[in-house]
């Protein structure tokens, strides 16, 4: 009997790569974002009995509840959610930036992200399910410009965490994967269609690929039922850390 993955954030990225990682692994996939142009692909390259599209906001409430509810019978129990879909948006100070673009990054990277996993627990504790949810190196390391959206994912490392012990006993796996530099549309987004500043960012770094992501996360998925990884935190070689920063009067 193949296992189920609803992964969010499927149409570009870490997601769209492990769509095709656990397909090709022989599991059911129910892929989420809110492109539908970029889910039917999916759909097509693995067929529509390994794929499920669901084309969504995922701070749309509703649309989350009733695409849930409309899982076809293959599809609707849910043995992994990875909980992927997030942005970034800005690199602007605190007292520069913009209340929407922070907004849109709680709704999005917190508030859409706990909902969904309230949403689903019951059946994954029904199945032993697990819950990998995408955090960052920003949980965990300031930075200039990193406000709002490092708060998000500090959040979702401190939330896996304690879904954890609550989950306790129940046989459910729960993990925060904290991936630094990481080739993908991520740093498009950020600086809304900025190509040349993405392109600036990853040249010459040999930055984590999507591809990285899917095989982590395939691995945490198939390790042993016995085995937790709580927190994975991965960098490509090329980045590690900086000293703090001291301004002088004068
Ligand atoms: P991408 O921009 O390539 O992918 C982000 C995905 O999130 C897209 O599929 C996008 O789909 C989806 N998404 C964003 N907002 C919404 C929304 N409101 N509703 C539904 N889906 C949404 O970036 P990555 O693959 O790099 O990012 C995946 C995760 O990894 C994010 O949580 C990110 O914060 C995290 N991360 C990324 C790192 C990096 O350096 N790239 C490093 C560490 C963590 P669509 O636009 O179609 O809705
Ligand atoms: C993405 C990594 O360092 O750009 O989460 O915040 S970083």
């Amino acid at each position: 009997m193949p296992k189920t993955l609803l992964i969010t954030g499927a149409t570009s990225g870490f997601g769209a790569a492990a769509v095709a990682r656990f397909a090709a692994g022989g599991w059911r996939v129910v892929a989420t974002g809110r492109r539908a142009d970029r889910l039917q692909p999916l759909v097509d390259r693995f067929g529509a009995d390994v794929v499920h599209a669901a084309a969504l906001d995922i701070r749309d409430a509703e649309a989350m509840a009733a695409a849930i509810a409309a899982l076809p019978g293959p599809f609707a129990d849910i043995d992994l959610l990875v909980n992927n879909a997030g942005l970034a948006l800005g690199t602007a100070p605190s007292q520069r930036a913009e209340l929407a673009q922070w907004r849109q990054m709680i709704d999005t990277n917190v508030t859409a992200l706990a909902a969904l996993t309230h949403a689903l627990l019951p059946g994954l504790i029904a199945r032993r399910g697990a819950v990998v949810n995408v955090s960052s190196i920003a949980a965990s390391y300031p930075y200039a410009g990193g406000n709002v959206y490092g708060a998000t994912k500090a959040f979702v490392t401190q939330f896996t965490l304690n879904l954890r012990a609550d989950l306790h006993g129940t046989g459910v796996r729960v993990t925060s994967l904290e991936p630094g530099l990481a080739e993908t549309e991520f740093t498009l987004v950020r600086t809304c269609g900025d190509q040349a500043a993405s392109d600036a960012l990853y040249a010459g770094a040999r930055p984590i690929t999507a591809d990285d992501i899917a095989a982590s996360l395939w691995w945490i998925a198939t390790l042993p039922p016995h085995l937790n990884v709580n927190r994975l935190e991965m960098m490509p070689v090329s980045q590690s850390f900086a000293g703090f920063q001291i301004h002088r009067d004068g």
